[in-house]
């Protein structure tokens, strides 16, 4: 579209950077972009957006974004070409391998490596390749609980239950703060707008969270939990609904195994039992199930509150239990499951789908990979111990863990210690400072985009494709770029990328059941895009090459700038599962045999200060404070503490303090606020930018600070190895005016 009188183009497509998939219109001279605004006809956002979608022109044209190779030479970087690049990662990976053995590499994936068109299909294709000896993702610093729970129960990690919150009477929103994340692993295209809705037409919102967060003020009842506590709450939840019989599973009663372990469990979990961990009156928890088991339809979701803590992978369980024995779960205005129009991860998942639950245990503390993946908390001590398969070679993509991870301190010396370290990334961030060589990506206005991790929780089947905004010059296609590196690390440098696309796509075709021929002869251009193409013809709406004439395909979707919508989800009864059995495993073995680790915990003294993390409407977890729109004002990265708590430790507000916990002490300034739990301080993730090395200039002159460094790697939900980032003890003390300043 041409804007009258200018040679301004404007440019439709979706923002890839969260859940809430806004569409956005790009106004675009030459190479440039002049702004960014948002879509009114966008058919799924109909012009929500939020203040980082308006920054994608910032981040494209922010002069410290990689656009060409870079080689590190001691503290300098030197732009080389991309053969160089690939050269010396060769020579770099070789020399690992004669020395070390292939036992000796290892792979971290983080949050961008899904957003990224290309990256999110071919991060298969690259681990398929490279057969990296350990995988780590920032997934074990965030969903890895919920998807071991839906693994165990459903049959298939990615089976996450989404609150249906347009339909519904009740939500309990657990550990989520929508206000700021706009809704995770829930997609909707205005989750504070539908909470509004919801209360306008008479239902309730209740929110379980040690903040008094700004979704909670939006909400009839904030309940402020102790953190690390859900599990056991849940458990009390539970108890109740046996004990007052109010237990019904509606359609699923015979399709769940295991109910009368889930009861004889709960009956030691009485909410007088809880209570005092929880940090919530038993006569509360009792109105908290009635509310739940009387409200005509109740959506219970828990979010990384209720996964990055303690007992992430019990409380992740329980409140899909606490669901389906209310008979909320796969019905309308409970909980359901989408309907995808590209299934795309059931075909190329991040992660081995065949990977047993429970694998080999890590070299240095014993920690079993679960699902494919080791601890992200396991890294820096896998680099850093000596011996037989110490990790002495690493890929990250689109990852931080040096902010991102816990005991960042520990990771961020032991980074720097690697013979190799390989980054595919659009930043010298804190992170990829100590790789020897990075790949830029392209921007995310130089990629097509299909929301790979936005559709798989949305409970509006739809599609929206983007084109390119600009398109890259003198570079390979990422795809390319990613395959290239897969087989440089595999040790198979010269291989055929082609073929190797070719036998990945072929793999895929088997795995839909399309003849290979068919599928070859109808899509022939290799890439991405023929794969988002195969997962539309053979989705639940798709062509089938011809099999089923009515049906979407790729082209369809190119023709509608404004997205498609084809409906809201239906119920799936056992469709929606693939256990062994058939059947919803209510009472999984693995979770069980975590519940003497809560009891343990219940026993504990509680008079320390929990740490927990907050975000922010303006930042993405660690990478986007380069943007100054999203950084200016006020110093945002401010430790909250209530009243009272300030008051014993004589702290006014805006004072510097000293916060120490077992793994390290950073500093910041006191945000006194009685929208939080009192024992329980509050900071945000994803700060710290002051690194020496790092090359994010607007980032370093207002770094924060990395509250990463508090978490103690030590500490993770054994039964999923996620870590622990929430309900951290610490002290807190006001910092001693030193005598010079
Ligand atoms: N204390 C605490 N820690 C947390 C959390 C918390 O709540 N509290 N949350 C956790 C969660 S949920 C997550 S997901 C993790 C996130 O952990 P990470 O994934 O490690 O962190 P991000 O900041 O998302 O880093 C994204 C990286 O991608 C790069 N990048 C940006 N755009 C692109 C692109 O187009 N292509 C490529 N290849 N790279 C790109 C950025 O430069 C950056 O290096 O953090 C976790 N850590
Ligand atoms: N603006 C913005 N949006 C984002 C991101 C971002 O960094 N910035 N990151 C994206 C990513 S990667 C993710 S995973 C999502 C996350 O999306 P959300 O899950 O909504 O994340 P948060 O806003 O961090 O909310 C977590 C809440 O958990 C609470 N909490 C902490 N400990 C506990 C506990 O033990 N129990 C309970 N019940 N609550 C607890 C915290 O106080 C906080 O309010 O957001 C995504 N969207
Ligand atoms: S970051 Fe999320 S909420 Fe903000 S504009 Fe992008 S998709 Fe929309
Ligand atoms: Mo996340």
């Amino acid at each position: 579209m041409q804007e009258a009188g200018t040679r301004t183009e404007i440019h439709k497509r979706v923002c890839p950077l969260c859940e809430g998939m806004c569409g956005i219109q790009v106004a675009v001279e030459g190479d440039r972009a002049l702004n960014i605004r948002p879509d009114p006809e966008n058919a799924w956002s109909r012009g929500h957006i939020c203040p980082k979608g308006t920054t994608l022109g910032a981040v494209h044209h922010d002069p410290d974004r990689l656009t060409r190779p870079v080689i590190r030479e001691g503290s300098r970087w030197r732009e080389v070409s991309w053969e160089e690049a690939f050269a010396h990662t060769e020579k770099l990976v070789d020399r690992v391998r004669q020395q070390h053995g292939q036992d000796a590499f290892a792979f971290y994936g983080g949050n961008m490596s899904g957003k990224g068109f290309a990256s999110a299909r071919y991060m298969m294709l690259l681990l398929g390749q490279a057969k990296f000896a350990q995988r780590y993702s920032s997934s074990s610093v965030d969903q890895l609980p919920k998807n071991l729970s839906s693994h165990l129960m459903y049959g298939n990690m990615w089976k996450f239950p989404i609150p249906d919150v347009d339909n519904t009477d009740l939500l309990v929103i657990m550990g989520g703060n929508p206000a700021a994340s706009k809704g995770s692993i829930f997609s909707h295209r205005d989750v504070m707008g539908a909470i509004k809705d919801l209360r306008a037409r008479g239902g309730k919102v209740i929110v379980i969270d040690p903040v008094r967060t700004r979704t909670a003020q939006s909400s009839d009842q904030w309940l402020p939990i102790r953190p690390g506590a859900d599990a056991a709450l849940l458990l009390a939840v539970v108890h109740v609904l046996f004990e007052e019989d109010r237990v019904t599973l509606g359609h699923l009663a015979d399709l769940v195994n295991g109910l009368e372990d889930v009861r004889r469990i709960a009956r030691h979990y009485s909410p007088e039992h809880v209570a005092a961990f929880c940090g919530i009156d038993p006569g509360t928890i009792r109105q908290l199930a009635r509310t739940i088991a009387e409200a005509p339809r109740a959506a219970v979701y828990g979010r990384i509150g209720t996964c990055t803590q303690e007992f992430g992978s019990l409380a992740s369980w329980l409140v899909d239990v606490v669901a389906i024995l209310t008979g909320n779960m796969d019905v309308p205005g409970g909980s359901m499951w989408s309907t995808q129009v590209a299934p795309h991860l059931d075909l190329a998942p991040p992660y081995p789908s065949s990977a047993p639950v429970v694998g080999k245990p890590s070299r240095v503390r014993g920690a079993p990979a679960i699902l494919g993946q080791y601890p992200a908390s396991c890294l820096a001590e896998e680099i850093d111990t000596p011996g037989e398969g110490q990790v002495h070679a690493l890929f990250t993509l689109g990852a931080n863990p040096v902010v991102t991870a816990p005991g960042s301190s520990r990771l961020d010396a032991a980074l720097q210690t690697l013979d190799c370290m390989v980054s595919l990334d659009i930043y010298i961030n804190e992170t990829t400072r100590h790789a020897h060589v990075i790949f830029p990506s392209p921007s995310l206005l130089e990629q097509p985009h299909w929301d790979v991790w936005a559709w798989p929780w949305c409970l509006t089947s739809g599609g929206h494709y983007s084109p390119a905004t600009f398109v890259p010059r003198e570079r390979p296609e990422e795809w390319r770029v990613m395959a290239r590196l897969g087989a440089i690390f595999g040790g198979n440098p010269d291989a055929d990328i082609d073929a190797m696309d070719d036998e990945f796509f072929a793999g895929m075709c088997d795995q839909v059941g399309v003849d290979r021929d068919t599928a070859f002869r109808d899509l022939p251009e290799r890439g991405p895009e023929r794969i988002l193409d195969l997962c539309i013809r053979t989705g639940p709406f798709g062509d089938r090459f011809g099999e089923n004439p009515e049906g979407m395909k790729l082209a369809d979707f190119k023709r509608e700038p404004r997205g498609i919508l084809l409906g809201h989800a239906k119920p799936q009864g056992s469709a929606a599962i693939s256990t062994p059995s058939g059947k919803i495993e209510l009472a999984p073995d693995h979770l069980l045999a975590d519940l003497p680790r809560l009891d343990a915990a219940m026993e504990r003294p509680r008079d320390s200060l929990k740490l927990v993390s907050r975000r922010q409407l303006a930042s993405l977890n660690s990478w986007m404070h380069n943007v100054e729109k999203l950084v200016k004002g006020r110093d945002r990265c401010t430790l909250q503490i209530h009243p009272a708590d300030a008051e014993s430790r004589d702290f006014a507000e805006g004072d510097r303090v000293i916060i120490t916990s077992e793994s390290g002490a950073i500093e910041a300034p006191v945000e006194i606020t009685s929208n939080i739990r009192p024992g329980v301080v509050c900071l945000p993730h994803g700060w710290g930018h002051d690194l020496e090395g790092v090359e994010m200039r607007v980032a370093q002159s207002k770094p924060g600070v990395n509250s990463n460094i508090l978490s103690p790697a030590r500490l993770v939900d054994r039964a999923s190895g996620n870590a622990v980032v929430n309900g951290i003890d610490v002290t807190v003390e006001k910092v001693q005016q030193s005598v010079s300043t």
